[in-house]
């Protein structure tokens, strides 16, 4: 048990090092990368085609890598937007890594790119462990998976910097307990940012495009076209 544990914690400090060399040559490229974490079908896709198609409207250089353990099927609805994506496909592994963030991306992002946006693979536990290069974690929630996943899944939310509650559209039919969902994102990661989106009706796009665009202007010291 013992080796397993030192394997597992070699790993990921392997991996710490290569994502945080990432991040140095993102920065450096004057790109800012966003990690999103959900669970499989939480409507990570939903909302970022929804908020790529914004961004190209805006004139915004964005681009995105999708995981999944198989299928192309949401970089291709992603690529309706109109910007640059690109599939990973993990052939199983459960999440993503940074070097497979890092192989993906070289030879491929697009210069200029302002904010890479990375869907990791639908999975609230392997993903939260591994650090992908990313300036901004956001973590998302429908409200069809009930109020009590941050409680149930700490880790992913303990190292969530926005939280996005999704399918907002959908509230009242399955008779979600928004106060309880806070508590419960309370409870673990005190008074983190909380969005409320819809992919559905459109609500809460602006505002999460907008608070993106804040993070690449703090992080990249200066304004984003
Ligand atoms: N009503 C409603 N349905 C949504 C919304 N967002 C996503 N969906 C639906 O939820 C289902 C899953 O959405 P996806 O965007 O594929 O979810 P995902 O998190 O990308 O899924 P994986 O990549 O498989 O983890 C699809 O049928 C979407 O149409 C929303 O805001 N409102
Ligand atoms: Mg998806």
């Amino acid at each position: 048990m013992s080796r397993l544990i030192e394997l597992r914690t070699a790993v990921l400090a392997h991996n710490d090092d290569l994502a945080s060399a990432l991040r140095a040559d993102l920065l450096a490229a004057g790109t800012v990368a966003v990690n999103l974490l959900s669970s499989p079908g939480s409507g990570k896709t939903a909302l970022l085609e929804r908020l790529m198609t914004t961004a190209v409207g805006q004139g915004l250089p964005v681009a995105a890598l999708t995981g999944d353990l198989a299928t192309e099927n949401d970089a291709r609805r992603l690529q309706r937007s109109g910007a640059p994506v690109r599939q990973v496909v993990t052939d199983g592994l459960c999440h993503l890594e940074a070097d497979l963030v890092r192989d993906h991306l070289s030879g491929w992002l697009p210069s200029g790119t302002r904010l890479l946006l990375v869907e990791n693979v639908g999975n609230l536990v392997c993903p939260a462990s591994y650090d992908l290069g990313e300036s901004l974690r956001v973590v998302l929630a429908s409200v069809t998976e009930g109020e009590d996943k941050p409680v149930k899944y700490p880790t992913a939310y303990r190292w969530a910097d926005v939280v996005v509650l999704t399918k907002i559209d959908l509230a009242e039919a399955c008779a979600f307990d928004e106060q309880a969902f806070l508590a419960a994102v309370r409870d673990v990661r005190g008074d983190v940012e909380v969005l409320r989106t819809s992919a559905r009706t459109g609500e809460g796009v602006d505002a999460l495009l907008a608070r993106l665009r804040r993070t690449a202007d703090e992080v990249l010291g200066g304004a984003v076209p």
